[in-house]
């Protein structure tokens, strides 16, 4: 056996653990939007009263916001959200059919900002 393949496999022992650690592992340790209620992209009946986001990390309650507009970009979301660990939540006051817009933006404990929004559908 010569050393080269022994030299290669223990550069990519060092390597791949390198990478996850500066790639994937960083992109992990955000606060992402992990699952919404109701979900991303989805069609309800009728407006929901309420709006919930649960994060991959927790939030920093005083840094962390969320708003609802509806289809005219009329906010629809009673004001302050409710943050509890990784969750956040919003009271909507109700209104009509259309698409709704979630706009989230969140401090992570590990001081990190994230932002996002997604949309669903309110009636046909
Ligand atoms: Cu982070």
């Amino acid at each position: 056996m010569s050393k080269e393949p022994t030299m290669r496999r223990a550069i990519f022992a060092c390597v791949i653990p390198l990478l996850l650690l500066l790639g994937i592992g960083e992109a992990a340790a955000h606060a992402l939007l992990d699952r919404a209620e109701p979900r991303v992209g989805n069609t309800v009946a009728t407006a929901p009263s309420e709006v919930t986001l649960w994060f991959t990390q927790k939030l920093e309650a005083a840094f962390s916001s969320m708003t609802v507009t509806d289809s005219a970009g009329q906010r629809v979301d009673t004001g302050k959200a409710r943050v509890s660990g990784s969750q956040m939540s919003v009271s909507l006051r109700g209104g009509g059919a259309g698409i709704y817009r979630v706009n989230w933006r969140v401090l992570s404990v590990d001081a990190h900002r994230t932002e996002g929004n997604f949309t669903v559908q309110v009636g046909r």
